[in-house]
């Protein structure tokens, strides 16, 4: 392997530079590269300075995340950043890209710091379960003081470099594309005014200012607010806290120990899986990764409803001209003007400018003619659940639509191939399913038909990434990955208040384990006219559905938050969801006609049937092809339905449950119910028998 780290000297300046694409991460080659070319030019007499420098796309990105669990090699970081701390000479670091994590650390570890313009730093470690353990927590405060260090370490944000520079991590900021031209400039000037050796550890004007500060109790109050659940934001604030109390080597050791518990903290494992499997679901098994994707400059969205507007945000949110079709003027009027609002309260809260608002609203042009529609790349169909009424829109398309235009809709359940047949053009033909409300839910299911073409399903995947979506893509059956699998939880969910569970039971027993919502109030915040319309659909279609206590709900048009009345009851508003004694008798109601005897049902039993219905389908999803890889199901849930990360996702969260605890559940459930949903996958039955877990496949 070409040398990681070189050292050169281009003057007086001795250059460490550091190259190990794609990000410079902290490998153990890097690490002792750095140690080696640190004595070199230390033992050069001709380099008065020394300058720190990355190749390639950023200053390295952090400790190699790919190193964690495994047995840490020396030299360890802080040990390499200490050298460069004490070094006999004076250190400038040179940043561009995005300095975070281990390398901030490291350009702490160095006297002066250079940021190029377009730079961004950041300590972003909590957002993997951990805190800064290479003396972020120690040194990053002796420049900024308490509460910006407490901000920047607990949120994990990174901050550009010109704020940066305010906050007095940097010493400069330069125009220019050239870091190491900037790191050379920098570096004679440094030696042209004779600017001392100035190690952060020494600094102490602001521990002495802020040793009493309130701000970490603050720190800690609104910690136990925001994300009550997590392990290391805390941890965060008492490493912080001790730059303040304790000497700086001792700072180290407590900072060493907090960073270690982290280490430890089962939620590092599930958002060190996250961070990857988000990674990873962009490289599609079986798609070969040069497919050449097709030209998407304007796209066609068919309904300004909740959903067709959100979607039209997404495309105008990064420039992309959007028509936006309705059948009437009024319906489009509408969907405008939501739109528009929702623009208006970004605005308001400073995320984008009013200018920006009037740029994305102009990209967005209203028709009610699908003539408009010849001239565009990609259509989105986001009307109504209703098959019927999908095949006569994408009938209509094949005609009006250009060759090569993209047909995509955005069912969340119905049939890709059924739809692709009412066309002549079914390899142009894809699922691209959005969820609610979709200019702010991250996820997007790509849903590939059995004749989709493969530059179709590259198209729809980079397309993802370019509107700020994380894409999966997914096989086509009954809603596909995400609702197939919420699906099970929800009649489990509604089987558990039929036999004597409360909704606002079930639903904190979710919220418990770290879901945003639980289930009912979910259904109530998406309409309960939507599940009740894909009931009626499959009862249309023959199925045997029977009637439940959630059917009642709608026909009596308590469709939630929308009606301020559903499962639960809203106040004028308010989403808050308050449990309503109207639906408790209408329940009791709905036990006594079925002659069902109502039990007190352990929370232990609604966690077990509410997720392992889901693993036990997830499994089967994964017998079927429809998802490849486990982690797919857990971005999927992670991002689609705000499963907790810190858990790693669902299929993660069983591995750590242990599939054998799960297999002999669902057993049980199969025995207790014979419900189809309970009949034990065979790759669960497998896994289990082999001692795997899905994280093996
Ligand atoms: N280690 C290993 N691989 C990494 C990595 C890392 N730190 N960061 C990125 N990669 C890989 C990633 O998996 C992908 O690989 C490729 O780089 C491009 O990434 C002691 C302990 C830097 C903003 O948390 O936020 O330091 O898929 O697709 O969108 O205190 O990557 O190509 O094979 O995300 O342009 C702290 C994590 C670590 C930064 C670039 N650092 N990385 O985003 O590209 S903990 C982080 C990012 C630490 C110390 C502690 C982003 C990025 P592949 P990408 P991008």
């Amino acid at each position: 392997m070409s040398q990681v780290v070189t050292y050169e000297r281009q003057g007086q300046v001795g250059v460490i530079s550091v190259n190990y694409p794609p990000v410079n991460a902290l490998s153990h080659a890097v690490r002792s590269g750095l140690q080696d070319a640190l004595k070199k030019g230390e033992s050069d007499n001709d380099a008065r300075v020394l300058l720190l420098v990355c190749e390639g796309r950023t200053f390295v990105a952090g400790a190699d995340i790919r190193e964690f669990g495994k047995p840490m090699q020396e030299p360890g970081l802080p040990d390499v950043i200490g050298k460069f701390e004490s070094s006999t000479k004076t250190i400038v670091a040179a940043i561009h890209g995005t300095a975070l994590g281990g390398g901030l650390e490291l350009a702490l570890g160095c006297d002066y710091r250079v940021a190029l313009n377009s730079a961004k730093v950041g300590l972003p470690e909590v957002k993997l379960g951990l805190l800064p353990g290479a003396g972020g927590t120690q040194r990053l405060p002796r420049l900024t003081g308490a509460a910006k260090a407490l901000e920047m370490i607990t949120t994990g944000d990174f901050v550009d470099a010109v704020q940066a520079r305010e906050y007095g991590i940097v010493d400069a900021v330069e125009n220019g594309g050239d870091v190491k031209a900037v790191g050379l400039a920098y570096a004679e000037k440094v030696l042209g005014e004779s600017k001392p050796k100035r190690p952060v550890r020494s600094l102490t004007d602001k521990v002495e200012a802020d040793k009493n500060s309130s701000a970490f109790d603050e720190a800690r109050a609104a910690l136990r607010k925001r994300s009550p659940n997590l392990f290391a934001p805390f941890k965060c604030v008492d490493a912080v806290e001790a730059a303040f109390k304790l000497p700086f080597d001792e700072g180290m050791q407590r900072e060493r120990e907090l960073f270690m518990a982290c280490m430890e903290s089962p939620q590092r494992g599930g958002l060190v899986h996250a961070f990857f499997a988000e990674r990873e679901v962009s490289k599609v098994p079986g798609l070969d990764k040069n497919t050449p994707v097709r030209d998407v400059n304007k796209v066609g969205i068919i309904g300004a409803g909740t959903m067709g507007g959100g979607i039209a945000m997404n495309f105008a949110n990064v420039g992309i001209p959007v028509r936006l079709l309705e059948v009437k003027q009024e319906a489009i009027d509408r969907g405008l003007a939501v739109i528009r609002r929702n623009y208006e309260n970004s605005a308001k809260k400073g995320r984008i400018t009013t200018a920006q608002v009037e740029e994305r609203m102009a990209l967005i042009q209203p028709t009610l003619s699908y003539d408009d529609f010849a001239d565009v790349d990609l259509v989105i169909e986001a009307v109504f659940e209703d098959m019927g009424i999908k095949k006569q829109i994408f009938g209509t398309l094949d005609k009006v639509c250009k060759p090569g235009a993209i047909l995509a809709s955005n069912t969340s359940t119905l049939d890709i191939d059924e739809i692709a047949e009412s066309t002549s053009r079914p390899q142009d033909v894809v699922g691209m399913h959005f969820f609610s409300p979709a200019n702010v839910m991250k996820l997007l299911e790509n849903v590939r038909g059995a004749k989709t073409a493969d530059d179709v399903k590259a198209t729809v995947m980079t397309l993802a990434k370019r509107i700020k979506k994380v894409g999966v893509m997914v096989g086509n059956c009954h809603g596909f990955v995400g609702n197939r699998m919420l699906h099970q939880r929800g009649a489990e969910a509604v089987s558990l208040v039929n036999e004597g569970a409360s909704p606002q039971q079930v639903d904190k027993v979710l919220t418990d384990l770290g879901y945003p919502m639980g289930q009912f109030a979910m259904s109530d915040l998406a309409g309960l006219d939507v599940g009740y319309r894909i009931r009626q659909e499959r009862r249309k279609a023959g199925e045997n559905i029977p009637e439940s206590w959630t059917d009642k709900l709608a026909e009596q048009n308590r469709l939630g938050q929308k009606t301020q009345a559903g499962i639960y009851r809203y106040e004028e508003g308010s989403r808050k969801p308050i449990p309503d004694p109207e639906v408790d008798a209408l329940i009791a109601q709905y036990r006594q006609e079925q002659g069902i005897e109502s039990r007190a049902i352990s929370d232990q039993e609604i966690l077990e049937r509410c997720m392992y219905v889901m693993i036990n389908e997830g499994a089967k999803i994964l017998e079927e092809g429809i998802a490849t890889r486990s982690l797919e199901i857990d971005v999927i849930w992670i991002y689609g339905y705000g499963f907790p990360a810190y858990r790693g996702g669902p299929m993660f969260w069983a591995d750590q449950v242990g599939l054998g605890e799960i297999l002999a559940r669902v057993k049980e459930f199969h025995k207790k119910t014979g419900g189809k949903q309970w009949e034990p996958s065979a790759l669960l039955e497998r896994l289990v028998a082999e001692g795997k877990k899905f994280g093996d496949l």
